[in-house]
């Protein structure tokens, strides 16, 4: 079976990203079983500039089919930060998240839109990178709330939903959330490539 080597070292997209691919005819790898993987710098501006960064150097670096992720979040009230920025924003997840709600805090309730974007590019060793792209509304809450998922789902809300994405199950996040659906779209442009 022809390898797809999911290009990620964040070990939370690894999941969902296994697990939206599954099904489809690939011996699904990840980065964990290169372990001398180098770090791939995101010098890009913007979310496909970086996923197409990714996919590039993991597909020459393995020689084999490969599929990156770039994502992250963009708030309104904070002109699109933290953006491509989304894993630099602090060193840790909870200073992230804390450091989040604290440039948040005087941001009336009306004006807290945010949404998670993701893009996923693919690509063959030496070939040309294709990208697919979605995203989920939301806003950031007051306080983090639930268990699952990673990084800012614990203070993304969805109202439509009433619950944060922390507060989603596994399979409830990978249908609605922007991984997920830029998967779906992905997993078209796999099953053509086949
Ligand atoms: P790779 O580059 O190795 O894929 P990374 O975590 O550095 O891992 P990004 O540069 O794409 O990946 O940064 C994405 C950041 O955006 C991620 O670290 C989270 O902080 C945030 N993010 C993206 N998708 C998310 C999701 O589904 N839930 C919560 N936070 C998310």
């Amino acid at each position: 079976m022809k390898k797809l080597v999911v290009a990620t070292k964040n070990v939370g997209k690894v999941q969902e990203i296994v697990d939206a691919l599954a099904d489809l005819p690939f011996e699904v790898v990840s980065l964990q079983d290169y372990p001398d993987a180098p770090d791939v710098e995101e010098t890009g501006a913007s979310f496909a500039e970086n996923a197409i960064l990714k996919a590039v150097a993991y597909a020459d670096f393995t020689g084999e089919l490969t599929l990156a992720d770039d994502s992250g979040l963009e708030v309104d009230a904070l002109d699109g930060a933290p953006g491509v920025f989304s894993s630099r924003y602090a060193p840790t997840v909870p200073q992230r998240n804390a450091k989040l709600l604290d440039a948040m805090k005087n941001v009336p309730d009306d004006r807290r839109a945010a949404r998670f974007r993701c893009v996923v590019a693919i690509v063959e060793p030496g070939g040309t990178a294709r990208t697919c792209e979605d995203s989920v509304e939301g806003v950031v809450s007051r306080e983090p709330a639930g268990t699952g998922g990673f990084g800012y789902d614990p203070i993304f809300y969805i109202p439509s939903l009433g619950k944060s994405m922390a507060e989603l199950s596994f399979v409830e996040k990978n249908a609605i959330s922007h991984r997920g659906k830029a998967l779906k779209k992905a997993r078209k442009l796999l099953t053509k490539n086949i």
